[in-house]
């Protein structure tokens, strides 16, 4: 019998290093011989991407909050039925770059939309999956955004203020208070080395409550 694989997220505000995390959490799961595949939300297939290239294009038409949330999760839909749940089927574990706390925090906490609604999608889409572990890179907002900016244009969700990055930073932290055994904290300010060493730490951690 297969043994189904973990599913791992990678969350926090924008360029905290969720992407060089994410690599280097990879390398460790390949060194202690364990078979993942990376993706990232919105995105992780094709279909998924289109609705991601809508989704963080600036526009000038006013984005309604609802068609925000409902296209992360039609995009969710299709990246978790197609490719992240036939993966963890077949027991690789899938690390994704932001799932559905992404969407807690960005259109609950950052664009206000109740809980209770954002809820009722997860439950709808998203069935009993649950990511196994989320590691949530924290970091001071400003921090993440001075190494995102020196990338060039930014996306409809880049162009943000403080105030509105500072209520994901917390609505993140809320939810890791909540459940602290499923979540994991990583001080995202701390030297590349650092962050890398811990992370890697983690992986180790998560096959090891496994034997
Ligand atoms: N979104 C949403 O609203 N709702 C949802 O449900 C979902 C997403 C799923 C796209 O996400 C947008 O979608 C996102 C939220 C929204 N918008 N925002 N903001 P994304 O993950 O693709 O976009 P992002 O958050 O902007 O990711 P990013 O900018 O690519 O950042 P990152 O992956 O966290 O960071 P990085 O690319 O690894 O690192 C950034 C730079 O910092 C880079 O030059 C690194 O070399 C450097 N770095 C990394 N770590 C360190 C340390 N420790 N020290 C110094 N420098 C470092």
């Amino acid at each position: 019998m297969t043994v189904r694989g973990r599913f791992i997220t990678f969350e926090g505000t924008e360029g905290v290093g969720k992407s060089t995390q994410i690599a280097n959490a990879a390398d460790t799961l390949k060194k202690l011989d364990i078979d993942c595949i990376v993706t990232r939300e919105p995105g992780g297939t094709p279909m998924a991407e289109a609705i991601r290239e809508l989704l963080l294009a600036p526009r000038d038409e006013p984005v309604n909050e609802l068609t925000e949330l409902l296209l992360m999760f039609a995009a969710r839909a299709q990246h978790l039925h197609t490719y992240i749940c036939p993966a963890l089927e077949q027991g690789q574990w899938v690390l994704c770059d932001r799932f559905t706390d992404a969407t807690f925090a960005y259109q609950g906490g950052g664009r206000g939309v109740s809980s209770e609604r954002i809820a009722l999608l997860e439950n709808l889409v998203q069935g009993d999956v649950r990511p196994d572990h989320v590691v949530l890179l924290d970091a001071p907002v400003e921090t993440g955004m001075v190494r995102a900016r020196q990338r060039g244009a930014l996306d409809r969700f880049e162009q943000e203020t403080v105030s509105f990055f500072q209520r994901i930073r917390d609505t993140y932290l809320a939810r890791a208070a909540v459940e602290p055994s499923r979540y994991n904290i990583v001080d995202a300010s701390a030297s590349l080395d650092q962050v890398s060493r811990r992370v890697s730490e983690l992986m180790c951690k998560f096959q090891s409550d496994l034997l």
